[in-house]
């Protein structure tokens, strides 16, 4: 069995030193460009980050695979083979980096015959590093993690996003979404404003669920491992197994939280990030500027 060990240590280090370009740019003007929709944003930031973290595991491990976040922009297939896959987030967060809210982060994930290895979640400014090995447990800084147990919804508190999308079915089944929450009532509802930082509070144990709908494999494959290894549990919103392509998560402290959350919420009709497998065929947005 392969020990991917020291994959996770040079993805640790590389990710570490990336970050200083994206605190370096933090305070600086950005140049905007949007996506798939007003509130889907990209920066140069985004993209060199990438562009840099993708050729240094190039050079170090040439036959692995990529699936990131500005490259399938760019019009790259989301085609996860069994092949070691690097699934790269180059910045969670990019309206919070664009607005200089303080949560942004690098997400990596790694996987092996379909099956994830390790994750790695840096919350930059924070100076906040989450990781996961399979089997072997969740660290915030090199702090064991453990999710809070909960068990009663009404005593969570629940954390979301809104995400980008902006037609009026997804806005009004995300804020009704809340209201039902609310209406049990849970103790609270938070957003950070990237789902990788925000699914490891769940680790940490400060948030007892989080739910999620319409968000990529880039922003929650990492989290997902980070989840599960500090004793959580992932699963899609519809109460089957977690499917990191379906764009719909639910991660807690507990079975019992994320089958109740799975009763309350609804979902709305999200395109597989890995359908028709290459988004230059089936509709890839591009990049404009703003
Ligand atoms: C964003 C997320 C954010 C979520 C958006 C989007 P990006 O990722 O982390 O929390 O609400 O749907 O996916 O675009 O900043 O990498």
């Amino acid at each position: 069995m392969s020990d991917w060990t020291e994959c996770l240590k040079f993805g640790i280090n590389l990710t570490k030193q990336t970050s200083e370009i994206i605190l370096n740019a933090f305070k600086q003007q950005k140049q905007v460009h949007l996506k798939s929709s007003q509130a889907d944003l990209v920066t140069e930031t985004d993209l060199r980050v990438e562009t840099i973290l993708k050729s240094a595991i190039r050079d170090k491990y040439p036959v692995h695979r990529f699936i990131g976040e500005e490259s399938v922009a760019a019009g790259e297939c989301v085609e996860l083979t069994d092949s070691p896959t690097w699934i790269i987030d180059p910045i969670d967060g990019t309206a919070n980096f664009v607005h200089r809210f303080p949560f942004v982060a690098i997400s990596i994930a790694f996987t092996v015959n379909k099956q994830m290895e390790f994750g790695i979640v840096y919350s930059c400014v924070e100076d906040k590093l989450f990781y996961a090995q399979k089997g072997r447990g969740a660290f915030l800084n090199g702090e064991p993690l453990n999710a809070s147990g909960q068990e009663d919804i009404s005593r969570c508190v629940v954390v979301t996003e809104i995400g980008a999308e902006r037609d009026d079915l997804a806005l009004s089944t995300m804020t009704s979404n809340i209201f039902r929450l609310l209406r049990i009532p849970v103790h609270g509802v938070r957003a950070l404003g990237t789902a990788a930082v925000d699914m490891c509070q769940v680790a940490t144990g400060g948030a007892d669920a989080y739910y999620h709908i319409g968000m990529h494999c880039w922003d929650i494959a990492a989290s997902s491992i980070i989840v599960q290894e500090a004793g959580g549990v992932v699963m899609d919103t519809d109460g089957s197994p977690f499917d990191m392509m379906s764009r719909r998560v639910i991660a807690a402290s507990s079975t019992a939280v994320a089958n109740r959350i799975s009763q309350v919420i609804q979902a709305f009709p999200c395109r597989r990030d890995d359908e028709d497998q290459c988004r230059c065929i089936c509709g890839g947005k591009g990049v404009n500027s703003v």
